[in-house]
Formats: C-alpha cells, structure tokens, sequence
C-alpha cells in the first residue's frame, strides 16, 4: 500500500506532519537508527518512509528472527532494539521475542500496527483483528497504545525508559493503522516529541550495603564470583576485571559472561565448576540470577545434601532489580544498583591493600583445573572418524582464538553445551546464545544483528535443529551481504540421530533426513556452501569464510551417535529420568 513520501503534505499556509513521520522523527531524536521487521499493512509506509530518512530497516522472513535481532542489539548496546510487525499474526510472530527480552532483561521494544479499536473492541471482525495490548501486557516489561499523533511523543519516550532503565526488558508500543495517517500542524509535532534524557539513570549502591558486602567476602576462607549476563550488559568491563584482580578471587563466569576477563585468565574457574559450587563459602554474584542455570542456589550442585536443600555457603548479591535477592535461598549481603557503580563503590572500599584468597583454595582449585584441562585436551587431540563434537569443536576453538573480536552465536543442545566448554572466549559480549530459556531459533536473527550491530565477523555454532528454526533468514544474511560463517552440527537430528519408530511406520520425532545437505540451502541465495566431513575441511571452510566475510553455511557432518539426551540438562527431562 501506499507510494514513498519523504516530503510529508503540505498547503500553501500550514506545514503538516502525519503520524508515520512523528515515530521516524521520535525515533531519531533518540538515537534510534536501526529498525528490524517484516513489512504489510498497517506499517509498509513506516518501513519505507523510516529508510528513506535514513534510518537502517532490515527486513526479515519471518518477525520472530527480527525479534530476537532486536533484543540482542538491545543487548549489544543498551540502547531499545526495535522490531517492527503487523497486526495479529505478525505481532504474535514477534511476540516470542518480545517474551525473551523480558526474560532475559534485554531492552527491546515491538512496535507493532493494529487494526481498528472500535472494530476490535466490538469484536466486529476486522481485518487481523486482535486486542495486542492485552495479549503483550502480561509478557512485556510495559505495554503501551498510542491513539493520537501528538502523543506519539510521550508514546516512544514511555517506551524508551521502561525498555532500558532499571531491569531492562521487553515493551510493547501498539500503533493503531488510524495513527499513521493523521495529520497534525508540524510545529506542534515537533514541539511534542521527547528526547529522553538519562533513559538509564546509574543507581548507586547504599555504602552501608557495599561495606556489608565487602566485611563478608574480606573474611571468606573460600570466596568465588559468578559473573552473568547482566554484568556483561552492564558494560563496566574494565571496572569488574579490576574487582577481580584486586581481590584475586576466583570466578566462574555465566554463559554470556564468557570472555567478560578471558576465559584464559588464570582466576577463571570455569574447568573447575563442579568443585567450586559446593566449595565455595562466600559466593558474590554479579549480574546473574539463581535460577535454573545455577540449580536454583541450592541441592547437591552447592554441596546441599538432597535437591532442595541449601548448601553451607553465604550469598553477596550485586543486582539493579531489588526484588531479585532472596528469590531461592538467603542472601545474605544483597548490594542493589547498576553494576558499574556497584563495582566502583567495591574498588573504592577496598582501596590499596585486600587480603588474598587462602592458598589452599586457589592451589585445591588450580589442581582440578589442570587435571580437566589435560583431559580435555587428550579428547580433543583425538581425530576418530566420522567427525565429532570434540574434533569439530577443537578446529572451532583455535579460530575463535585466532579471530578474537568476531562475534559468536551459538544455539543447540550438544551443539550448545560442547561448544560453550570447549570454545573460549577472549573479549566481552562477543558470545551469544540461547539465553535463560534455552531457546531455539535464536540463530540467524542474532547472526545479522550482530553483524550489523558490531561490523565484525560472525561465528554461529548451530545444531541442526537449532538452524532449522530460523534457517530462512539464510536468505536475509545472504541479502544484505553480511560476513556471518554458520556452521551446522549435523547430526542427523535433535539430540542424536539414531533413533527409530518402534513401530517402523514413520522417521522417530527426534530424527532429521539421513545426510541432508544444509550447505546446499545457502547456494540458493548466492552465499558458499561447504560439505566438511573432517576437521580439515572444516578449518579450511571457516578460515575461508572469516578472509572473505561472504556469507557462508558449512555442513559438518557429526557422527549421529555422539550426543546425549537434552545435552547437559538430561535430569530436567521426565521421561530420561526414568531410565
Ligand atoms: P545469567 O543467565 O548470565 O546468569 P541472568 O539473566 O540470570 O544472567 O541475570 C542477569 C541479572 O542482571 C538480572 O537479575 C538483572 O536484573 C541484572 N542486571 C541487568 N543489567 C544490570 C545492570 N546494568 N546493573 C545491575 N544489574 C543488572
Ligand atoms: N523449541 C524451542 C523454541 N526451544 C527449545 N529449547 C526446544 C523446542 C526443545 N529443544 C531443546 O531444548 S534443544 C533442541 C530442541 C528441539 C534441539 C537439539 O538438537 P540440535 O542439537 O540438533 O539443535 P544437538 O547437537 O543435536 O543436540
Ligand atoms: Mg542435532
């Protein structure tokens, strides 16, 4: 519908604005430069309208890749991510984002057309008829409906700070199709847009919470840090790396925290984890939350005798959500603000001189480290035949250390777990991946916003049911030309590929097409598609794809028995528990 207008209409008298210009127009005045959607009716003009003013629009294959872009740009720089979608359909297509971000506490706004409300209200049946704001409320950090276009303003500038102060998260901004075209004198247009000013105030720690903190950890025979995404988010890299060398306490960094110090740093616990947990007797968390990901705080994972029961040790507690301390197990020194003047205050308070750890805790934790790295290396040195996830991953790992400010994403079950061990990480925020859910089909949608977002080459470690969640958007990388390297771990299916129909009429649920060829899929577009079924071929294939930056699918063939059920989680699943 609708022609491109970058000159909005004007009489002989009045300059008029319409509501399509006043979001392009909020939107910059906020730095906003980048949107990720899928255009149609009521939003197809915004779309236009928005790049010809400049802005990037990038267009997706289906609005739940364009979400998940959204919310990991929101993470890469602390700024809303955008993902812009039609009414019902498109807007429940984007809606799984919009639930991750709020999840994840990434910053992301769905903006989203919607038909008319007397219709819907009515429940007359208009077309793609639906009541968005009620269905986004509940999954959404805030939601907000803007029915005039001088409100359109405060509309974008509510959804700004809701998205990105406090807890950041997912926020829902409904645009009724009506909006768009309504005119309104263009002085008070402009007169009624906001830019917001601090949209992510600092928080500052109470001293008193700081220094209760700090007694604790000072008298800890067997301290330990867990560094999380939120510390990662929080970008006071520099600030935490001093905090940790400072006080020489060993750490053990989340998932998406990897590379926060490198992974190679010799405080770095990560080979040690299971010693570490139970071990530890003041434990400070830093921008990550005892939920699942760390077994809820609690059970045999901390040294606690049965699965609900809380270990010996004590908890410091660093967080800008004051609801979070206390969420599954005491917590007994909770220090509430922004990471970055929560960490400041710590280096403050701890000035020149800081005991360090008792010997006999880092030398008892170093001892595990080497004896697990040993084996480790041992498997990798191995090269058996078919190809696996070891031998795969031990060629992925020395890229990654030679190709240190790529970005890497990385979704799967094995392909998930193997890869966050085995590949280390070097620089902060360079990892991204399924996140607190353990979602699939985070894949290309992180691929491109990381591309866009950074400028730097991209790594995907996908399983080949990860990839298949968002394997059309092949055609988006390939599209905008981005240098994104995909490597699908084929192993034939989810998990494995090995099982059967134990009636022998259909594949088993977890199997895939015997030997398919995702390489072929990215040739359709115009990208290279390598068939590696060694580590060689593999090398060669990712070294090629990282000198040239051309979109590239490799298909690494893994031995299909070589996972295990659910990857490292096979006690959370029901029925494998049983056996
Ligand atoms: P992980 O999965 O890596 O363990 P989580 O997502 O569970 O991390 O935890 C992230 C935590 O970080 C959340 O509790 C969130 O409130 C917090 N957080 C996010 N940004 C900041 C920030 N700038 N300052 C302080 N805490 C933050
Ligand atoms: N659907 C969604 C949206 N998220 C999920 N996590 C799942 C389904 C369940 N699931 C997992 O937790 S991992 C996985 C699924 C379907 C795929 C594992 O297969 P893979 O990895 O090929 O990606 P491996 O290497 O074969 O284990
Ligand atoms: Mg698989």
């Amino acid at each position: 519908m609708g022609t491109v207008e970058p000159q909005v209409a004007t009489d002989a008298q009045t300059q008029v604005t319409d509501g399509f210009q006043l979001v392009i127009d909020a939107f910059k005045l906020n730095g906003i430069d980048t949107i990720y959607g899928l255009p149609g009716i009521p939003i197809t003009d915004l779309t236009r309208r928005a790049q010809a003013a400049g802005l990037r629009v990038l267009s997706f294959r289906h609005e739940q890749s364009a979400g998940y872009a959204a919310s990991i740009a929101g993470f890469l720089t602390q700024k809303p991510g955008i993902c812009l979608t039609v009414s019902a359909p498109g807007f429940l297509n984007g809606l799984n984002a919009l639930a991750h971000a709020t999840t994840n506490c990434f910053p992301m706004i769905l903006v989203s057309g919607s038909s008319e409300r007397e219709i819907v209200d009515l429940q007359q049946g208009d077309y793609e008829e639906m009541d968005q704001l009620a269905i986004a409320r509940p999954l959404a950090k805030a939601a907000f409906r803007v029915l005039h276009a001088e409100d359109i303003g405060v509309g974008v500038a509510r959804a700004i700070r809701a998205a990105v102060s406090g807890r950041p998260g997912g926020v829902y901004l409904d645009l009724p199709a009506k909006l768009f075209a309504q005119g309104i004198d263009a002085t008070a247009g402009k007169n009624s847009l906001i830019r917001v000013v601090d949209p992510a105030p600092r928080q500052i720690p109470a001293p008193d919470a700081v220094k209760r903190a700090l007694d604790l950890l000072k008298n800890a025979k067997k301290p330990l840090i867990v560094l999380g995404k939120g510390a990662a988010y929080a970008q006071a890299d520099a600030e935490i790396r001093s905090l940790i060398e400072k006080t020489g306490i060993p750490y053990l960094p989340m998932s998406m925290a990897k590379g926060l110090l490198p992974d190679a740093h010799e405080q770095c616990a990560s080979a040690a984890r299971s010693y570490v947990l139970p071990g530890a007797d003041v434990v400070m968390l830093i921008g990550a939350r005892l939920n699942w990901l760390l077994s809820h705080g609690k059970g045999k994972t901390w040294g606690g005798k049965g699965h609900k029961d809380w270990g010996a040790q004590k908890f410091v507690q660093v967080d800008i959500s004051p609801q979070e301390a206390d969420s599954n197990v005491r917590i007994d020194a909770p220090v509430v603000g922004d990471i970055g003047s929560c960490v400041s205050a710590m280096l403050a308070g701890i000035g020149g001189s800081w005991p360090r750890p008792p010997a006999d805790w880092l030398n008892a934790i170093n001892e595990r480290k080497s004896a697990n790295v040993a084996k480790m290396a041992e498997t990798l040195a191995k090269n058996p035949s078919p190809m696996n996830f070891h031998s795969a991953l031990a060629v992925v790992r020395d890229i990654v250390k030679a190709n240190p400010d790529a970005m890497f994403v990385n979704e799967g079950a094995n392909a998930l777990d193997f890869t966050r061990s085995i590949v280390d990480m070097y620089k902060p925020r360079k990892r991204i991946d399924v996140g607190t859910w353990g979602v699939m089909g985070i894949g290309m949608g992180y691929c491109v916003a990381a591309a866009v977002v950074t400028k730097q080459p991209v790594i995907a470690i996908e399983g080949d049911s990860a990839f298949g969640f968002s394997g059309m958007e092949l055609e988006t990388v390939c599209r905008y030309n981005l240098p994104v390297c995909i490597v699908v771990m084929n192993n034939n299916g989810v998990y494995k590929g090995t099982d059967v129909d134990p009636t022998g009429r259909d594949p088993a649920p977890t199997v895939f097409v015997k030997g398919a060829r995702y390489d072929k899929l990215i040739e359709a577009f115009g990208g290279v598609g390598v068939h590696a079924t060694t580590p060689a071929e593999l090398r060669k294939g990712m070294e090629e794809a990282l000198r040239l930056r051309r979109p590239t699918l490799i298909n690494a063939v893994i031995d299909e028995t070589a996972g295990t059920e659910s990857g490292r989680i096979t006690s959370l699943n029901p029925s494998a528990r049983k056996k």
